[in-house]
């Protein structure tokens, strides 16, 4: 066993190329068993075995600087530098990250979960390099998929203007989570297929070296022959004409070769792409078979493949593309669009069912935001279906595009809450306090699946503007789901429990949690009035004013950033109508990022269980009331 003697990347370089082919496959081996407990981005990570192989032998990690874009594919990079004996606690509480993170490894020199920064990131610290005299490789490696991202784009325009050396590995697998999408992505594609054409490279480069330099008009013609055979026949023009040196396409799991052109690429002074095809899932057939469903998985069975999910509700993800569906029959103008994540929004049956009116648009959530908002400016009602953690990428869009301009369109926000083992970088916590500030806009929260499709119903019959239905990566609560959908008074909240002590106005998932302290209380003899704020914004201000005149105490729960959140606007709205003297306890998530491990850990690490709630009511309520 050779995978057993690898602590370090110094231990890899001891090992003869030869050698390198065997222990990858046992690298795979320990992945395919690792993951089986705890679950994870299996698929990525099987593609880039070899080249992360590859680059940790040839070069020099941590003075050379690996840059991961998204950091999902980098379990291999964290096998080899110390954190093989750690991977049982992968994406658990206090465990391994699943993503790169700077405070585990001095090897890992950037951290991210969302993608195409990797490229930004190169460039900063190849600027940085150069202006502090130091002579380090720096070296990203980015998916095909990620490249798709504007970010990318925008960090390509400037590396080549730029002309420093840095090296661009093209992880290309055409996938994106579900297959990639877009023209740069049908562009690989030609590259990756056209045997002929590389063939035609080699040749006519051949050629070209052949046109003899002289001087005069005849050199300029000769020059101008060469570039317009050079357009016509060698792969990775684009990236030649951005100013990169191009490498490739070369088969990412070839060693001998890909180590070849990893070394023939260094030698180059400025910015060079290598462009290394890979196969996303290598050598665990299920995960080969079904990439897609294999990106990230949950625990399984080795042997059959089979996923071990608990059974339950239905996710309200589901609920949402099953009710899309059914709007979407009897009213046309409905069109959904993802930023890559087809599949993870729910919206696989839509695009079934209504492929012309379903735009998976690339990892673009700021494009996703104002096509939207070119979409409805023309009477269409676009459903931007979107995780709230990747929404943040289009807070401008959102400003400027939609909510400025009043467009009528709809936000399906997933993943609004805490994520769990995905952690810090994917947390849906910020959308509440950044939506709300807003004008124009309409932000929802339900408290259970059936209320999720009447707001679904609600946004589609509002016409006054952007409205925002939000809801977390669970399972619905299992309610049966009503067949008619009714529209819900915009501003209207509702009590789900009646009490005159202490009232808790809880948003979403944090109204099972006050129902239950509210039912511990009742055992102490202190009444807690429950309310559904449905609506984050507006807010039911007859209610609140209500509130006032009884001058109860009023906590707030939301599971968002409490710094302007939800109970941050309850504040507001006493503050502004000049009401001083409200007793009020905001309670969401504290002011720091909550990392990986299970939602219920999560719960309990800031605080949203019912002996906390019970005892923060507890400390309210005048102990004249909790005596009588
Ligand atoms: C801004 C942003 N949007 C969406 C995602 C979700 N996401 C994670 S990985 C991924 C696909 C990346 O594809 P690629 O870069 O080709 O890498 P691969 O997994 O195929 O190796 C997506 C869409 C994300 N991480 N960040």
């Amino acid at each position: 066993m050779l995978l057993e003697h690898i602590q370090q990347p110094e231990d890899l370089k001891r090992l003869t190329i030869e050698q390198l082919e065997p222990l990858a496959a046992e690298i795979r081996q320990f992945l395919v068993e690792n993951l089986s407990v705890t679950g994870g981005h299996l698929a990525p990570n099987l593609g880039v075995v070899e080249l992360t192989l590859a680059l940790h032998y040839l070069f020099d990690s941590p003075q050379d600087k690996f840059i991961f874009d998204v950091g999902h594919q980098s379990y291999v990079h964290k096998i080899l530098t110390g954190r093989k004996d750690r991977f049982g606690t992968l994406r658990k509480h206090k465990g391994l990250c699943g993503f790169v993170k700077r405070s585990e490894s001095e090897h890992d020199v950037w951290e991210a979960g969302h993608s195409s920064t990797s490229l930004s990131a190169a460039m900063g610290m190849a600027v940085a390099r150069d202006l502090q005299g130091g002579s380090n490789r720096v070296i990203a490696m980015i998916g095909d998929g990620a490249l798709t991202g504007g970010m990318a784009l925008e960090a390509l325009n400037h590396i080549g203007h730029e002309q420093r050396k840095l090296m661009v590995v093209l992880n290309d697998n055409e996938m994106s989570i579900a297959p990639n999408v877009g023209a740069l992505s049908n562009y690989l594609a030609r590259i990756r297929s056209d045997r002929h054409y590389v063939k035609a490279k080699e040749e006519v480069e051949h050629l070209i070296k052949k046109i003899p330099a002289i001087g005069g008009t005849l050199a300029k013609t000769a020059e101008r022959v060469k570039d317009s055979f050079k357009y016509l026949v060698v792969p990775g023009i684009w990236f030649e004409e951005l100013g990169f040196t191009y490498f490739g396409p070369v088969d990412g799991h070839n060693l001998p070769l890909l180590m070849e052109t990893l070394r023939q690429a260094d030698k180059v002074n400025g910015p060079v792409v290598v462009h290394v095809i890979t196969l996303k899932g290598k050598g665990y057939s299920p995960a080969e078979a079904d990439s897609h469903k294999w990106h990230g998985i949950s625990p399984y069975k080795i042997e059959s493949g089979q996923v071990l999910k608990s059974v339950g509700p239905p996710m309200y993800t589901e609920v949402f593309g099953g009710t899309l569906i059914e709007l979407a029959r009897e009213d046309k103008r409905i069109v959904a669009v993802t930023p890559a994540m087809p599949g993870g929004s729910g919206l696989t049956g839509f695009a079934k069912a209504y492929p012309e009116r379903m735009f998976d648009v690339g990892i673009a959530e700021q494009h996703a935001a104002t096509f939207c908002a070119g979409l409805a400016a023309e009477g269409l009602k676009p459903v931007y279906a979107v995780y709230s953690t990747f929404m943040q990428r289009a807070y401008d869009q959102i400003v400027h595009d939609i909510c400025r301009a009043n467009l009528n369109v709809m936000f399906a926000i997933d993943r609004a809450g805490f994520v769990g083992p995905d952690g810090e970088t994917h947390h849906g916590i910020f959308d509440i306090a950044y939506m709300r500030s807003i004008p124009n806009v309409v932000v929802m929260m339900p408290k259970d699946e059936n209320e999720l499709r009447h707001m679904m119903k609600t946004a589609l019959d509002y016409d006054q503007g952007p409205i925002a239905y939000r809801y977390p990566r669970i399972n619905g609560l299992g309610v049966p789901l009503d067949d008619e959908l009714q529209p819900i008074p915009i501003g209207t909240w509702e009590v789900l429990r009646p009490g005159a002590d202490a009232a808790v106005l809880a948003v979403g998932p944090m109204i099972p949690v006050a129902l239950e302290a509210a039912e511990a209380m009742a055992k102490e003899g202190i009444q807690v009035r429950v309310i559904n704020a449905r609506f984050i914004k507006p807010m039911d201000e007859a209610m609140l004013m209500q509130l006032a005149k009884e001058d109860i105490p009023v906590l707030t729960l939301e599971e968002g950033a409490v710094m302007g959140g939800f109970g941050s606007g309850v504040l507001e709205f006493y503050s502004l109508q000049g009401i001083y003297g409200m007793r009020v306890k905001v309670i969401g998530v504290p002011d720091y990022f909550v990392e990986h491990g299970s939602v219920k850990e999560q719960y309990e690490e800031v605080g949203f269980t019912v002996e906390r709630l019970v005892t923060d009511i507890q400390a309210l309520v005048p102990r004249r009331r909790q005596r009588a």
